[in-house]
């Protein structure tokens, strides 16, 4: 897609998220985790990744793991945009009996690789997956998405040396940094600074881009960018929230029970 399009794409993901959200106002929905890493997905659902919308469980798609799993709306809308969902499944979101639950199950649904909401996980199992890849010499690649304040996980770190230990150059870790996490900024307490040179020290290809610019994203994320013997890290800057005024860069807007007047003004800001 172009970019102007991958814009559009953008906002349309948006105005879905928060109708989304709206629909499961009673148990609430992680409103601005979500909005942060929309254009990302957006390039990766529209621009980047392979798959194919009549076969799902094609063994050449590439895979796509959400590891900061409450901003789960992050991916059902481009799953319910692209086909992979259907509109009607979308549209019981976190509701009774739904497969859509407010973290990532994939339990009888397409779209959904592995489970997520226990923070730390993603990059390991994504680890795994492109590995298996290379093993089985079924070339397909892998993506996953952290959050920063995620970063706070041991196991991250783990999964960060054996990804370069197996010269995983076929798996992209994306970091959502928007300067939160549940409560706080992210370096209120425990601190992961200096992102880039961390990954770059520990032997990854690191990217440093704005994570709400559809056309830098699309440049780093162009499959062209991967190289053969190193994973990739790129390290997204993003503004929590962004898209609509009262959630952008308010943790407020972490997790909320959206009102009936949010949505209509956020649909107005999104038009
Ligand atoms: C292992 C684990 N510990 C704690 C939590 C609770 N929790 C949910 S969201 C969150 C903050 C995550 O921050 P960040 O990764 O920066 O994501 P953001 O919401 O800011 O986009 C925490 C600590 C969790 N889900 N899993």
């Amino acid at each position: 897609m172009r970019v102007e399009q991958l814009e559009e794409k953008a906002k349309e993901m948006r105005r879905l998220c928060m109708e989304m959200a709206y629909l499961a106002r009673g148990e609430g929905a992680h409103v601005g985790p979500a909005l942060s890493i929309m254009d990302i997905m957006t390039v990766l659902y529209f621009d980047v990744m392979n798959y194919r919308v009549d076969e799902p469980k094609w063994e050449g798609r590439d895979r796509f793991l959400l590891s900061k799993g409450h901003a789960v709306l992050g991916i059902y809308v481009p799953l319910v945009l692209s086909g992979l969902l259907s509109r009607e499944e979308g549209s019981t979101f976190n509701q009774v009996k739904t497969k859509l639950a407010g973290h990532p199950s994939g339990k009888g649904m397409n779209g959904i690789e592995h489970p997520s909401g226990s923070l730390g996980h993603g990059l390991s199992v994504a680890g795994g997956m492109a590995l298996a890849s290379k093993l089985k010499g079924n070339p397909y690649n892998v993506y996953t998405l952290i959050g920063d304040g995620e970063l706070d996980e041991g196991s991250i770190w783990e999964a960060v040396m054996f990804a370069a230990r197996y010269k995983l150059g076929n798996l992209t870790a994306i970091i959502d940094v928007n300067g939160f996490k549940y409560g706080s900024t992210t370096d209120e307490f425990t601190t992961v600074d200096r992102i880039a040179d961390k990954w770059r020290a520990f032997g990854w290809h690191v990217i440093e881009v704005d994570g709400n610019n559809v056309a830098q994203l699309k440049i780093a994320l162009d499959k062209k960018q991967l190289t053969k013997d190193k994973p990739t890290c790129v390290v997204a800057k993003t503004v929590k929230g962004l898209g609509f005024s009262k959630a952008c860069n308010n943790n407020d807007w972490h997790h909320v029970k959206m009102e009936k007047e949010d949505l209509d003004l956020a649909l107005k800001e999104l038009a």
